[in-house]
């Protein structure tokens, strides 16, 4: 079966006025659309046809040969997990296992946003800032276009899309202001906390 674009887990207006209608209109679908077929063309035909997002990603990564298969694949993997650590209504801070494995590993939930809020300000054009589990360590990542924790021997567990297409439409150039606000008015904590456990 062919890779689909998966619906939101929420409604387009759903996270205004912080990421707008317009934005998700575009960024979910156009620009995830359009990796989903662009992987899709890719495939087709070879021998990744039929195999997982994940099987696909892991296949190819390091092949410079198969570089756009791994782009819009990781491109695909990237949005969804996006998608799904925001909420209406979230941001706040962490509870229980994940705020003291953040409290252990980071020295506080302070430390936690400033660390992340630093990775996302300073991934010098297209890319994700991360908080990802290395060897069992919380730990703050940035990668560049659409690399990912996957390709690394790390587990994904929050990412926030700093590409100019997640934020131009409502804050253009003023980055800063919106990781703030991703982090202040949408992290979905519960999903991170899952992801943990899981
Ligand atoms: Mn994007």
């Amino acid at each position: 079966m062919a890779h689909q674009l998966p619906a939101l887990p929420y409604s387009l207006d759903a996270l205004e006025p912080h990421i707008s209608r317009n934005t998700l209109e575009f960024h979910h679908g156009k620009h995830h659309a359009a990796y989903v077929t662009n992987l899709n063309n890719l495939v087709a035909g070879t021998e990744l046809e039929g195999k997982s997002l994940e099987d696909t990603i892991l296949a190819v990564a390091g092949d410079a040969s198969k570089a756009g298969v791994f782009n819009n694949a990781a491109q695909v993997w990237n949005h969804t997990f996006y998608w799904q650590g925001m909420k209406p209504e979230g941001g706040g801070a962490p509870s229980g296992d994940l705020a003291a494995k953040i409290d252990a590993d980071f020295g506080g939930f302070d430390a936690f946003k400033d660390q992340f809020k630093s990775a996302g300000a300073t991934q010098f054009g297209s890319g994700w800032a991360w908080l990802v589990l290395d060897n069992g360590t919380l730990k703050i990542t940035k990668t560049g276009n659409a690399d990912l924790p996957l390709a690394h021997g790390q587990k994904a567990l929050l990412t926030m899309d700093v590409w100019e297409h997640a934020y131009y439409l409502d804050y253009q150039n003023r980055r800063p202001d919106y990781i703030t606000t991703f982090l202040d008015k949408l992290v979905n904590w519960d999903f991170v906390a899952a992801n943990l456990a899981a």
